[in-house]
């Protein structure tokens, strides 16, 4: 037999998907885009569950090795009901992104209701009692990101709002993590390009010696509809509102039957990433808005990938 010729830059896992339907305790509809953190050496997923009323809450998935998860009993946090948040969450929240800072951890996701996606704060220090902060956007925007660390002491996110139906991401600095400004558009479409009609930022930056690395999603329209792919791009260290490089080709594009067939074909959506001392990161990601999966690459060739090296 030939030997068969992996088109992707990423390298996925054999055993993918490594979270599907089968593996969530309790009557949903499907389970996808989940974010991760390493606690004491272990792994930890918060996972975007949609129920099968319609809207999405999120689960808590724990793992020795990083890649056999089994989920939690009970969904960690679902819309609030009552009080301040809950007008802006009653058609659920999506799609957390996961960054320590000092001991704490943050969550941004997506707070959604009739007046469209917006972007929220929650913290946790032990994924057992979780606390909103505040909601920091208006509607329109989703994809917020939190950088790991204040920089020149302000906090930093991307986001991606859309203006005249282009989504780009965008950067916005904070004292407090509550009121956010100085907003200013980073990355946006390239036209002709895998990633040409929208972008938005996936995992939180990671620090390197040359610079942030952002792994990124991007959209390409077809006729028979979206195709969502991994890039990345390399921010200055100092200035990240500096695009210092960018990928010119998708990291990881949906071929796999699970990321070609669910309940939105052709997804490869990822929440956010893990580096192990090795240098290895372990990109996890959603697939065709059904399961999840995970995908490897050397921190090196991230960085190499985005400067075209
Ligand atoms: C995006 C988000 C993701 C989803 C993707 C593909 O806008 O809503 O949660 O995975 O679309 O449907």
């Amino acid at each position: 037999m030939p030997k068969k010729r992996d088109r992707d830059f990423l390298r996925r896992w054999e055993g993918n998907p490594i979270i599907t339907l089968e593996d969530i305790p309790f009557r949903c509809n499907t389970v996808f885009n989940g974010s991760p953190v390493k606690v004491d050496g272990k792994y930890l997923l918060l996972l975007r569950v949609e129920g099968q009323q319609g809207y999405s809450i999120f689960a808590l998935a724990r793992s020795k090795d990083g890649y056999h998860f089994t989920v939690d009993e009970k969904p960690v946090m679902t819309p609030v009901r009552t009080g301040p948040f809950s007008k802006y969450e009653i058609k659920g929240i999506e799609d957390p992104r996961i960054t320590l800072i000092d001991g704490i951890y943050y969550i941004l996701f997506t707070a959604f209701s009739k007046w469209g996606p917006r972007i929220e704060i929650a913290k946790t220090k032990d994924f057992k009692k979780y606390e909103r902060i505040a909601l920091i956007s208006e509607p329109g925007n989703k994809d917020g990101v939190l950088f790991p660390e204040k920089i020149k002491g302000q906090y930093v996110r991307l986001d991606r709002p859309i203006g005249k139906t282009i989504g780009s991401i965008w950067i916005s600095y904070s004292e407090d993590l509550i009121h956010w400004g100085s907003h200013k558009v980073i990355l946006t479409p390239r036209f002709g390009f895998w990633d040409s009609f929208r972008i938005g930022a996936s995992a939180p930056p990671i620090k390197t010696e040359e610079g942030w690395l952002e792994i990124y999603h991007g959209i390409k329209t077809t006729n028979s509809g979206s195709i969502y792919r991994i890039g990345c791009a390399l921010l200055d260290l100092t200035d990240p509102s500096k695009v210092i490089a960018r990928c010119d080709e998708a990291l990881l594009s949906p071929r796999e039957y699970y990321e070609r067939i669910g309940d939105v074909n052709n997804v490869i959506f990822a929440c956010g990433a893990v580096v192990e001392p090795s240098g290895e990161v372990k990109i996890y990601y959603g697939a065709a808005d059904t399961c999840i999966c995970v995908a490897t690459a050397q921190l090196d060739e991230l960085i190499q990938r985005a400067l075209k090296k």
